[in-house]
């Protein structure tokens, strides 16, 4: 089923939260796992406001990084999202923004998510390490802290660009698991 929805791409380093973010802004989120990492993709679609969302999550393991490249070709807006608490992953985070899905102009917000760890850094260091100008915002993806936040936030960026949503097809793989649940 074809829908005019925006596409968002949820990214970032290994284990940083990502499919638990697209978990907590989707309830009815899919993903496909392999011991605990994300192997393909983690999808899902829900209504913000008027709109259609497109949740797209990447893998986050180097290896992975061709399907990183794939899942964030045509992105309206991208969440890259960060442990606070593991700040020798954070570069890794930009070279996954400006090298493999290469946002240029592309409305990004960063998530600076395990703010419920005790070492966890604060966005103001996070934005000067990261030398990015994009958003920070503090997130718990586990409980869902800051997580709507970090999504307006972003929305209002992708709005004051004026690009309209554009069809999307949910990936095969959620038809498929769908069905196999139902049987
Ligand atoms: N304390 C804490 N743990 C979190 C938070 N968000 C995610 N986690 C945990 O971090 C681990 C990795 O979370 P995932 O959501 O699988 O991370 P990911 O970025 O999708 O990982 P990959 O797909 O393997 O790259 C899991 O044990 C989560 O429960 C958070 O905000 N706080
Ligand atoms: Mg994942």
């Amino acid at each position: 089923m074809e829908k005019n929805a925006y596409k968002i791409v949820v990214t970032g380093p290994y284990a940083a939260g990502k499919s638990t973010l697209v978990r907590s802004l989707c309830k009815d989120s899919l993903s496909i796992d392999s011991q605990g990492t994300t192997v393909v993709m983690d999808y899902g679609m829900r209504r913000y406001q008027e709109m259609d969302i497109a949740l797209f999550g990447t893998p986050g393991q180097q290896r992975f990084n061709f399907m990183i490249e794939i899942i964030g070709k045509d992105a309206d807006g991208i969440i890259l999202v960060i442990d606070s608490a593991y700040p020798e992953t954070w570069p890794y985070a930009m070279t996954i923004l400006k090298e493999v899905i290469r946002a240029g102009n592309t409305p990004c917000v960063v998530c600076a998510n395990k703010q419920d760890l005790p070492n966890a850094q604060p966005s103001q260091v996070v934005m000067g390490t990261l030398g990015t100008e994009n958003p920070v915002i503090e997130t718990v993806a586990l409980t869902g802290k800051n997580v709507e936040v970090a999504l307006e936030t972003l929305m209002k960026i992708i709005e004051e660009t004026g690009k309209k949503p554009s069809p999307i097809t949910p990936p095969k793989f959620v038809s498929k698991i769908k069905k196999d649940v139902e049987n």
